[in-house]
């Protein structure tokens, strides 16, 4: 019945079955899907799912509740929900070329929380990248629960190239000692050598976590290199990518190497499912679990593979426009979906949450981010740029001129007035605003 409709009239058509019994949620889901249509969305941790996704995620599968893994549950009934995580597991694996695959983590910072509960003790060292210069709070910031329950050292970016140094990141390494070394990143435009990273940890005796939450999309579709048969374990998140909100551990060829788990010796991908249940979660959410499946399955098409490269291809061209409008893109350019740009040194007073703000007032919505070696610590440098929403709906490199230039017209000339403050004349705004609104009208949220 809703097969073949566009994305809008799907949207209706779920929507109305809300409008008679909750109006006011009716009116806030369809004020999201206008906000999205009408805007520029250059998030680079977000995504847009397909309606297939959509559909598992607010399916039956919702109600059940049922803790344990295939075979092995501690409810009733649940014959169908084993032939659907057994269905989501062997889609991961083939997606990822991995393995193992842990289809039950609900977001990317679970899946990390349950691989450092299985590898870590309290008081255990572990190795991350500085959440300044681009890593992840679960990658051992001090406000997160990895800061609080380990021994954290930091890595970062060179201070003049602004990507990663392997040889000082080896001699950290061993100096510290740690026991897990996470590699990965939320704010880093380079790719990443996971291989390099391996051989360190092998160096220092310690297991390597590839968190790749950001570009796994990129890995699906080998427009960034693979970290399954390098890293012990790796995580993603699987919106980012494209799927549905939820988080994923998948392990290559460690996946029987052995841990010990008091006086036993045990594989680690056993150890990682008892460390998921009932170590850090119960019951796995069946209609995620399912949209993930759906969503692993459409990775195998030419059209989801293709598109993967046309991201990076559009980031790139992103980046040299505004390399060209005079920007300072970090480290001059990207390699995978995001384009980090020093907004603080365009303009004298301007900040990313100036940036931020001032961009979403004229439709073009971008994440303010901290930058490596900033001028002030409390204040935003940067913002983040990504292509993955743009692209699925169509745009080109064309296009990524385009936003260029309306990124250009309102960051020069807004008046940033004090800390925090700007005024954008009428007549920009209105400019700006009604060309989004043409662009986005040209390519419909798909
Ligand atoms: N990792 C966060 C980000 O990059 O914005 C969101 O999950």
């Amino acid at each position: 019945m809703l097969e073949g409709l566009s994305s809008q009239e799907y949207h209706q058509a779920i929507l109305d079955a809300l409008k008679e019994t909750d109006g006011q949620f009716y009116q806030l889901l369809t004020r999201e899907y206008d906000r999205r249509q009408k805007t520029l969305q250059l998030g680079a941790a977000e995504n847009q799912c397909s309606q297939a996704v959509l559909a598992a995620l607010g399916s039956v599968l919702q109600n059940k509740t049922a803790e344990g893994f295939v075979g092995a549950r501690m409810h009733g009934g649940c014959e169908v929900v084993d032939d659907v995580e057994g269905a989501a597991v062997s889609r991961a694996e083939e997606t990822f070329g991995a393995q193992y695959a842990n289809v039950q983590p609900h977001s990317g910072t679970q899946a990390n929380q349950i691989v450092l509960t299985a590898v870590l003790e309290k008081g255990d060292r572990l190795l991350g990248m500085a959440i300044g210069h681009g890593g992840h709070y679960s990658h051992g910031a001090s406000n997160s629960f990895t800061g609080k329950f380990f021994e954290v050292e930091n890595y970062g970016v060179d201070g003049d190239t602004f990507v990663l140094d392997y040889d000082v990141i080896r001699d950290k390494a061993i100096k510290f000692k740690p026991k897990l070394i996470i590699c990965g990143a939320s704010a880093y435009p380079r790719t990443l050598d996971f291989k390099r990273f391996r051989e360190i940890a092998d160096e220092v005796g310690a297991y390597l976590l590839a968190d790749i939450s950001h570009i796994s999309g990129l890995v699906i579709a080998g427009a960034h290199p693979s970290p399954i048969d390098f890293a012990h374990f790796t995580t993603t998140s699987t919106y980012k990518p494209g799927g549905p909100r939820g988080g994923l551990i998948l392990m290559g060829k460690d996946y029987v190497r052995k841990i010990k788990v008091g006086t036993k010796d045990v594989p680690l991908w056993e150890h990682i499912d008892e460390v998921t249940f009932p170590g850090v979660q119960g019951t796995p959410y069946f209609n995620n679990m399912a949209a993930k499946a759906v969503f692993f399955k459409e990775t195998l098409s030419d059209e989801y593979r293709g598109r993967q490269f046309k991201i990076v291809e559009n980031a790139k061209r992103l980046a040299g426009s505004l390399v060209d409008f005079g920007y300072d893109v970090v480290t001059g350019g990207t390699d995978n979906h995001m384009v980090l740009v020093n907004v603080a040194k365009l303009r004298e007073g301007l900040t990313g949450p100036t940036a931020q703000k001032c961009l979403e007032e004229c439709g073009i919505v971008v994440d303010m981010i901290h930058l490596p070696y900033e001028s002030r610590a409390a204040v935003a440098d940067g913002i983040r740029l990504g292509t993955p929403i743009v692209t699925k709906n169509g745009m080109g490199s064309e296009e990524m001129e385009g936003i260029a230039a309306l990124i250009d017209a309102v960051l020069k000339r807004v008046e940033v007035v004090s800390d925090g403050g700007y005024r954008i004349g009428g007549s920009l705004k209105e400019q700006t605003q009604g060309k989004v609104k043409d662009l986005c009208g040209r390519f419909p949220l798909r």
